[in-house]
Order: structure tokens, then C-alpha cells, then sequence
């Protein structure tokens, strides 16, 4: 019998209902959307779960715009969301990781939402049977004077960001109007995700850095330094940790205090680390702030950046509790 206190009674839907920040118009949106988003994890859970029996954990033997190879599964996680948050008629259009172009649904409620996804993010750990998740990035669309412009332009709003977590247990957390919930799927009760409702926030004091250190010799003099004196001149140093999927590394720093960093490599400018604005970054630092914590580029806020153009633009990305992320900076001469 789980203790009283571990007790997970409260569905997504149950919170975003009681949540009196959020405007009637607004729930009567957000609803269908998660629940096509705990629905879509229900059946990328249940196939993962499976995929060596399945045989759909290989490449799909293509590469996607990123020039990155296509895994099976990511576009089984693409057609899969794509078609539950289409039937919703309560999305206007889908950018994603897998597609150049937004998907647009002509037939949704014009005052529908933009969502901005990553299907399948961290997907080389698939054959491995390490974690691997889904992000999402929600979006208020712009005024209807501004409808022509791709994607809802520069007006459009973050309103929430979400990720699946699909690990030993399948994990949904989604942060909206100030707070961010984490809910666990229940296979024993129709695969339904269950929370307690307490808002989740970043313990402090976390001694837990996660990055690919391969990558050191690319970095900046400041960050390397920075690396250096987490593992020898810090009180008390840092462990690593690192899964190498941005949801199951991010996931474990908000649960224990830690701080994610994925720097820009080679000379300032030159190259803007790896991670996407708008389908990975903002969702997370969404996430982040509203757990207490901050996410950002290096140098300024991640929420402060206002993407251009480039649906697919690029970001360096720092994340953690406020504690460790303010520390990064005043040690790299950047401080917040
Ligand atoms: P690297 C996965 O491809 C991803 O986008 C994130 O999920 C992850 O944190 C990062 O890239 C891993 O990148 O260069 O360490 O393999």
C-alpha cells in the first residue's frame, strides 16, 4: 500500500479544470490537446515497451531535416501525434522536429493552438533500451490580423510545455499558468497518468552537472574552467550524470538538483550548440521556471529569445535549479 502522502489521485485534466489562472476559453482548448498528448504516450509507451519484439527499434534508413538519421520510431512518434492532436481540431498547426514545414489543420477552430514537438527526442538510445521522451511546446496563436505570418510569427505566446518521459515508469509533466506537475502513468489503471497535484520545485543545493564532456576541447575558456572546478575547487564537487536524452537528464535534475548544459561550440557565434528553440529549449525552460528555475542560452534567458525565421533555429541551452544556473554564470563572467 503506497504511503498516504506518495498518493497519485489527480489527472492532468483534474488539475488544468481547477487551475483558476487558466481562461475557460483556454481550458476548453488545453483539454483535448492533453489529452491527445497522454493518449499519444499511452501508444509510443506501449511500443517502445515492445519494439525489440516488434522489430521497429532500427533506423527507418533515412535522414530527417536535422541531417540526423530517422529512427523507426520517430516517425511512428510523429504520425502518432500528429493524428491525435489533428482530430482534436483544437491545434491550427504542428511544427516538429521531423518535418521542414508545419503541418496545418484547415478544418481546426481558427482560434486554435500552435504546438511546436519533438516526437522522439534522445531516439539513439532506442536500440539501448535507455530513455528516451517526447516534447512539447504550446502556443497561444497570434491575432487573427497576424494569421498570415508561418507559425504565428513573432506573436505568438508560450502558454505550456510538456514532456513524456519514457523510462522505468512512462512520466508526464507539464508546466502551465506558474506551476509544473509531474504525473506517472498507471498500466494497472488503463495506462491513465496520475499526480498528486503538488506543483514540483527544483530542491536546492543539488551537487549534479550532466554534459557531454567529448565536447570540452570545442567550449569556450570560461565553461571549461567552469567544468574544471566542479569536479576539483567546488565545496562540495559534482557528480555526472548524463543519459544523453534531454528529457531523462533534465528529469532527474528537477527531481534531485542539477544543472543540464549543452554550451555553444567552437568560436562564440560560430556555432549555437545543438538543441532546437522552439520544440526543445522553450518548452524546458518553461518547465525550469516554473519549478524555480531557469534555463538559458549562456548568456540570457531562453523565454527572452525572440526566434527569427528559422523554425528550427539552434540554442545553446544551460537548465537547472536557480542556485546551480546562477552559479554557472557569476563563474563564466556572466552573472544572471
Ligand atoms: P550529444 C538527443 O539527440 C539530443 O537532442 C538531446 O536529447 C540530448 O540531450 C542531446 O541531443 C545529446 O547530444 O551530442 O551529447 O549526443
Amino acid at each position: 500500500q503506497e504511503p498516504q502522502s506518495a498518493r497519485r489521485t489527480k489527472t492532468p485534466a483534474e488539475i488544468i479544470l481547477e487551475t483558476p489562472g487558466i481562461p475557460d476559453e483556454l481550458k476548453k482548448k488545453l483539454l483535448p490537446i492533453i489529452s491527445a498528448l497522454t493518449s499519444g504516450g499511452r501508444i509510443m509507451a506501449s511500443l517502445i515497451a515492445r519494439g525489440p519484439l516488434l522489430g521497429i527499434t532500427g533506423s527507418a534508413g533515412k535522414e530527417n531535416i536535422q541531417g540526423e538519421e530517422v529512427q523507426t520510431l520517430d516517425r511512428i512518434g510523429q504520425d502518432t501525434f500528429c493524428q491525435l492532436l489533428g482530430e482534436t481540431q483544437k491545434v491550427r498547426e504542428l511544427l516538429s522536429e521531423e518535418e521542414p514545414l508545419p503541418t496545418l489543420f484547415p478544418q481546426a477552430d481558427p482560434d486554435g493552438l500552435l504546438i511546436a514537438m519533438d516526437p522522439l527526442d534522445g531516439s539513439s538510445n532506442i536500440s539501448v533500451n535507455a530513455s528516451i521522451g517526447s516534447i512539447f511546446a504550446i502556443f497561444s496563436p497570434p491575432p487573427s490580423s497576424d494569421r498570415g505570418e508561418i507559425f504565428g510569427g513573432d506573436k505568438r505566446k508560450l502558454i505550456a510545455g510538456a514532456y513524456i518521459l519514457y523510462s522505468a515508469s512512462t512520466s508526464f509533466v507539464i508546466a502551465v499558468d506558474q506551476k509544473t506537475y509531474l504525473f506517472t502513468m498507471d498500466p494497472s489503471f488503463g495506462g491513465e497518468f496520475l499526480g498528486t497535484g503538488e506543483p514540483l520545485h527544483f530542491p536546492s543545493g543539488g551537487k549534479i552537472y550532466s554534459t557531454n564532456e567529448s565536447y570540452f576541447p570545442l567550449w569556450e575558456k570560461g565553461i571549461q574552467d567552469y567544468i574544471t572546478w566542479v569536479k576539483s575547487g567546488r565545496k562540495p564537487v559534482m557528480t555526472s550524470r548524463y543519459i544523453g536524452a534531454l528529457v531523462g537528464d533534465l528529469h532527474r535534475n528537477l527531481l534531485k538538483g542539477g544543472i543540464y548544459l549543452y554550451p555553444a561550440e567552437g568560436a562564440p557565434g560560430k556555432n549555437h550548440g545543438k538543441l532546437r528553440l522552439l520544440y526543445e529549449a522553450y518548452p524546458m525552460a518553461l518547465i525550469c521556471q516554473f519549478a524555480g528555475g531557469i534555463a538559458t542560452d549562456g548568456d540570457r534567458s531562453i523565454l527572452s529569445i525572440k526566434p527569427g525565421s528559422d523554425l528550427h533555429a539552434r540554442v545553446p541551452l544551460i537548465a537547472g535549479p536557480m542556485d546551480l544556473v546562477s552559479e554557472f554564470h557569476t563563474k563564466t563572467g556572466h552573472p544572471l
